[in-house]
């Protein structure tokens, strides 16, 4: 009986501090993770303007019209050194609203070439407020670019 009593005792202690020390190594890697994917982000500097990527090329992006509520289409020109218009990259977009993160997130959506080699993809802004739009470059697999820009619907 009292080895009972006292492997119940130990149990009641030993459990909480098993849950706390997990629960703290959960918390640590999560923001790891995420102050990673926060570094990965470059802010973009405006429609119509040059951005530089890592290994050379550059793109532009702007929108068909004024983006307002319901479907605008993205636009990226992905140009090489020579200024042509190349398909090196697979350019994914992802919409959401930072302040309601995860709402209206529109995940991964691949960017689709046109016959002049433009990329086009739709954004369904579907509420008024500010809006993330975030670019992610990938080539073989491997993300080479990724930045954001913000607007108000
Ligand atoms: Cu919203």
């Amino acid at each position: 009986m009292n080895k009972l009593a006292l492997i119940t005792i130990i149990l009641a202690v030993m459990l909480p501090v098993a849950i706390w020390s997990q629960c703290t190594d959960c918390n640590k890697s999560d923001d790891k993770v995420m102050k990673m994917e926060k570094s990965a982000t470059t802010a973009l500097p405006g429609y119509n303007k040059v951005v530089n990527l890592p290994d050379g090329k550059y793109f532009t992006y702007n929108f068909d019209k004024k983006p307002k509520i319901g479907t605008s289409i993205l636009q990226v020109h992905v140009y090489d050194k020579k200024g042509r218009h190349t398909d090196d990259y697979e350019v994914y977009v992802v919409a959401d609203m930072p302040s309601m993160k995860g709402a209206h997130a529109s995940g991964d959506v691949k960017m689709r070439a046109n016959k002049k080699g433009v990329l086009l993809t739709p954004v369904n802004f579907v509420m008024p407020g500010v809006w993330e739009v975030e670019l992610k470059f990938v080539k073989d697999g491997k993300r080479l670019y990724h930045a954001a820009f913000e607007l108000k619907i």
